[in-house]
């Protein structure tokens, strides 16, 4: 960062806050209760496999999602595997090419091609007439993502997969809590994933989840998780380990207990966001639908360069030079934008470049509070209120 655009800053080039701010940092838990937690299963002397916590850390999330069965695995890019393997994908899946790379890598992973379809600019997910043109013969699965905790139109992805004889499923990894059309997300598709990685609104250090009502299904992965114990067919016994520990249980419980609270101090801090830059002039807030619920674990915001006169790269400067250190979001760049499959088949994909191109992730979670997030926005409007000024001392080098 060139100490220019320090010295414009809004307080002289000291810096704004005091220590780091990062997007993504984990939120808080009681660590009374999982010291608690995690004494209860050392003293039980049952650390994996199953276990009691893992067992109860399922039940609570498949209540959560409203579905009869929850799956806990190591991590949600290996519950994106199991769930594409038990379904015994072949040739090419359709995914988002805005998403983080973990939806594609998993299909590739298993020798599967992930064929990548445009955006809803609105939803930032799949768009359903995209998808349509997109299947062939050899398409095997739609697998969408619930991008930022905004759910795909699911009723029309499942339409069109439906039409072609396909499965639809979905990466829910940032949507636990949400809902589309009232329905919790968890139950759509054949099955759905989510992910406990430490920067996500339910955290079990590392962790996921593959969540379906279809009962027959989650046997499958059940078994497949635990090297294919207890399958019939000798090609499916070679399964994987994908478990979660009761460590992680313990860590997932725990963040589960003060959920509702995580959620209301993230519709805080995204309300506070909203007001503090309400009046600024190409800012603009990533919609969510306020029918809905959400778990407001991101928030993003758009930044329009010709109305601004900074482009969202030299604002994400500006923040970092004043210890905020905000992200371009998950899915930027996007997955047909990063090897290996830059160098694959060409795609035309405008409305995911567009976007991808505008965004940035700002701080949330319970770990910052509001008056940090007003700082935050100050150093915003003074960037932009800069905005010609900073970008013309940027070009001068
Ligand atoms: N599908 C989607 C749509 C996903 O977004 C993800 C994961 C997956 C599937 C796969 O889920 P998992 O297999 O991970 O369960 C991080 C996470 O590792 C990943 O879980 C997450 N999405 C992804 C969006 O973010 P990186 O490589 O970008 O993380 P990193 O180390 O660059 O950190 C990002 C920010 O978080 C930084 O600002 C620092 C902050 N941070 C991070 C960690 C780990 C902390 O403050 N504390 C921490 O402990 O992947």
């Amino acid at each position: 960062m060139k100490r220019d655009l320090t010295d414009l800053a809004l307080f002289g080039g000291r810096p704004a806050l005091l220590h780091p701010l990062h997007t993504n940092q984990p939120n808080t838990v009681d660590r009374t209760r999982l010291f608690d937690r995690l004494t209860w299963a050392l003293d039980n002397q049952w650390l994996s496999n199953g276990g009691p916590l893992v067992r109860e850390f399922e039940d609570r999330v498949a209540e959560l999602a409203g579905v009869r069965n929850c799956v806990a695995t190591c991590n949600a890019t290996t519950a994106l595997q199991l769930l594409m393997r038990a379904a015994d994908l072949s040739g090419e899946v359709i995914v988002p090419s805005l998403t983080f790379a973990a939806t594609a890598h998993a299909a590739r992973w298993l020798g599967l091609e992930p064929v990548f379809c445009d955006i809803d600019p609105v939803t930032g997910c799949l768009d359903p007439e995209r998808v349509a043109e997109a299947i062939t013969p050899r398409t095997s699965a739609v697998v969408g993502v619930h991008l930022w905790g905004r759910p795909c139109a699911v009723n029309q992805l499942g339409k069109v997969a439906a039409n072609h004889g396909i499965p639809a499923f979905y990466d829910a990894a940032h949507a636990i809590g949400c809902t589309s059309d009232g329905r919790p997300v968890g139950g759509f598709g054949v099955a759905e994933v989510f992910s406990f990685h430490a920067t996500k609104v339910v955290n079990a250090f590392e962790g996921g989840a593959i969540v379906t009502d279809d009962d027959e299904f989650a046997d499958r992965v059940r078994a497949l998780h635990n090297f294919g114990k207890g399958l019939a067919s000798v090609s499916e016994a070679g399964g994987t380990n994908g478990k979660m520990s009761e460590a992680s249980a313990a860590m997932g419980l725990t963040s589960l207990d003060t959920f509702d609270d995580t959620v209301r101090h993230n519709r805080a801090n995204y309300d506070t966001y909203r007001a503090e830059l309400a009046d600024l002039d190409g800012i603009t807030f990533f919609a969510h639908d306020p029918e809905e619920r959400h778990n407001f674990q991101y928030v993003i915001v758009e930044v329009d360069e010709e109305t601004t006169g900074l482009s969202r790269d030299l604002l994400l400067d500006v923040l970092h030079a004043e210890q905020v250190m905000a992200l371009r979001p998950i899915g930027s760049p996007a997955c047909h934008q990063l090897e290996p499959y830059r160098s694959g088949r060409p795609v035309s994909l405008p409305h995911t470049e567009r976007l991808v191109a505008r965004v940035i992730s700002l701080p949330s979670g319970t770990t910052v509070n509001r008056e940090q997030i007003r700082r935050v926005c100050a150093i915003i409007r003074f960037a932009v209120a800069h905005g010609t000024a900073v970008t013309a001392r940027r070009r001068q080098g």
